[in-house]
């Protein structure tokens, strides 16, 4: 166990990993701290964007630079806190951290998160540790861990440097949650949300669901949007609501303003059979005419109606629209999520929020293919209406699909609750 000081430092490195947000993707979420051998912070630095270089060197470069380099001969002998391990391989494009870390002669690195990319995966540690300097991280190898029993701490305390430890763990695992499944599968995180009244619907009867939340859950929505690479409709809902999918509420601005990070709108993903739609109506939808439609992509079953592949291609060549004809065509025409996934995946897109509607989303949970779900519920009733989930063939309360709940947050009258799948049918 290590003491409350450097805990405190931990909890720093995540506060500053979290500034990437909108900037790294596919790219893990990185924060460094470094602190000299009296325990003052000689600089700190943070992943910011994608390509550009790791924190690790941000914030050794930062404790070269600060006062005008007066603490620069620190350096040699400090200890460096960072969120994720240091990166040890090559063939990418930034060079290994390990290699900065060591030529500086730090004394010490203490990590939250091994780094489970495989041409990581505990070999930035190792390489640490065949330099004689002394490398241990708070997940693994704990044995390692500098738990050395000095640290002059009474029951009390130790309980609560103990519990500390567990939520900073805790934390930098939320953190980089995309990262890791990314990494690991070569799969894209799946993010289910929808809005719902307390009677389970998504609209009413007549089909009117503006709005099922109130404006400031609105806005938490548009917060999710901002961390996802993507954000997916079913056709209907690209039929029916003619939606933008964008970030709105000034979140953009106010992440352009702090720093230099970058801020983005996520790509928007449609996915649904294209062949009997109306061109007419095609052609008037937001986001195929939007200053945005190179940042749309259509995943349909091949389109053998003329003059709307035409108009498709047409918007590829001259707009940049994405446009996929998948090989796999599931009964009635459907498209294979696992085809949109794997593609996804391929075009470096790590993390996606599912924003319905009711079939789309009843098709992912059918599929088995997300990670985790966010209910926005309203405290409202509205009868019959629009179920947010469909038909799933489930006759026994037994063999209903089971979630933890996560967390659940009270925001005014309403609720928002984030839930993980727990019925042994995740992936
Ligand atoms: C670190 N510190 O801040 C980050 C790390 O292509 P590159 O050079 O940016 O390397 C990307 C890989 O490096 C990424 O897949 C992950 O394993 C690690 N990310 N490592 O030491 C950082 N962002
Ligand atoms: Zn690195």
């Amino acid at each position: 166990m290590i003491d409350t000081k450097e805990l405190s430092f931990l909890k720093r490195t995540i506060e500053l990993a979290k500034r990437g947000l909108g900037g790294v993707s596919p790219n893990p979420y990185v924060g460094a701290i470094l602190v000299s051998a009296e325990g003052e912070v000689l600089g700190e630095g943070y992943h910011k964007k994608y390509g550009g270089p790791h924190a690790e060197v941000l914030a050794i470069q930062d404790a070269q630079e600060r006062d005008g380099g007066l603490n620069a001969y620190k350096i040699e002998g400090s200890t460096l806190y960072c969120s994720l391990e240091p990166c040890s391989h090559t063939n990418k494009q930034t060079p290994p951290c390990t290699d900065l870390i060591i030529r500086k002669k730090i004394k010490k690195v203490v990590i939250l998160s091994v780094d489970p990319n495989p041409a990581v995966n505990g070999s930035g540690i190792a390489k640490l540790l065949a330099s004689g300097i002394e490398a241990y991280s708070l997940t693994r190898n704990s044995g390692n861990s500098g738990n050395n029993g000095n640290s002059g701490s009474n029951g009390k305390e130790i309980e609560a440097e103990q519990s500390l430890e567990n939520t900073l763990v805790r934390e930098a695992y939320k953190l980089n949650q995309v990262f890791f499944k990314y990494i690991s599968k070569h799969q894209p995180f799946v993010h289910l949300k929808w809005a719902q009244t307390l009677d389970g619907c998504v609209a009413t009867k007549g089909g009117d669901s503006k709005w099922v939340t109130s404006e400031n859950l609105r806005r938490e929505g548009h917060k999710l949007r901002l961390t996802y690479d993507a954000i997916l409709v079913g056709i209907n809902t690209f039929l029916n609501d003619n939606p933008k999918l964008d970030v709105r509420y000034s979140l953009l601005e106010e992440r352009k303003a702090l720093d230099d990070v970058i801020a983005r709108n996520p790509y928007r993903i449609i996915v649904g059979n294209f062949n009997k739609l109306n061109l007419t109506v095609l052609k008037s939808l937001t986001m195929l005419n939007d200053e945005l439609v190179n940042r749309t992509i259509i995943f349909t079953p091949e389109v053998f109606t003329k003059e709307i592949k035409h108009f498709l291609y047409k918007l590829r060549d001259e707009r940049g629209l994405r446009f996929f004809e998948t090989k796999n065509v599931l009964a009635n025409s459907r498209v294979s999520l696992q085809e949109v996934l794997n593609q996804l995946a391929s075009l470096k897109i790590s993390s996606m929020l599912v924003e319905g509607g009711p079939t789309i989303t009843t098709e992912f949970i059918k599929q088995k293919l997300f990670d985790k779900i966010s209910v926005f519920m309203a405290a409202k009733i509205v009868g019959e209406g629009l179920k947010a989930i469909g038909d799933l063939s489930i006759f026994k309360m037994s063999d209903s699909i089971n979630f933890k709940i996560d967390e659940v947050e009270h925001i005014g009258e309403e609720l928002a609750i984030t839930l993980r799948n727990c019925s042994g049918l995740s992936k």
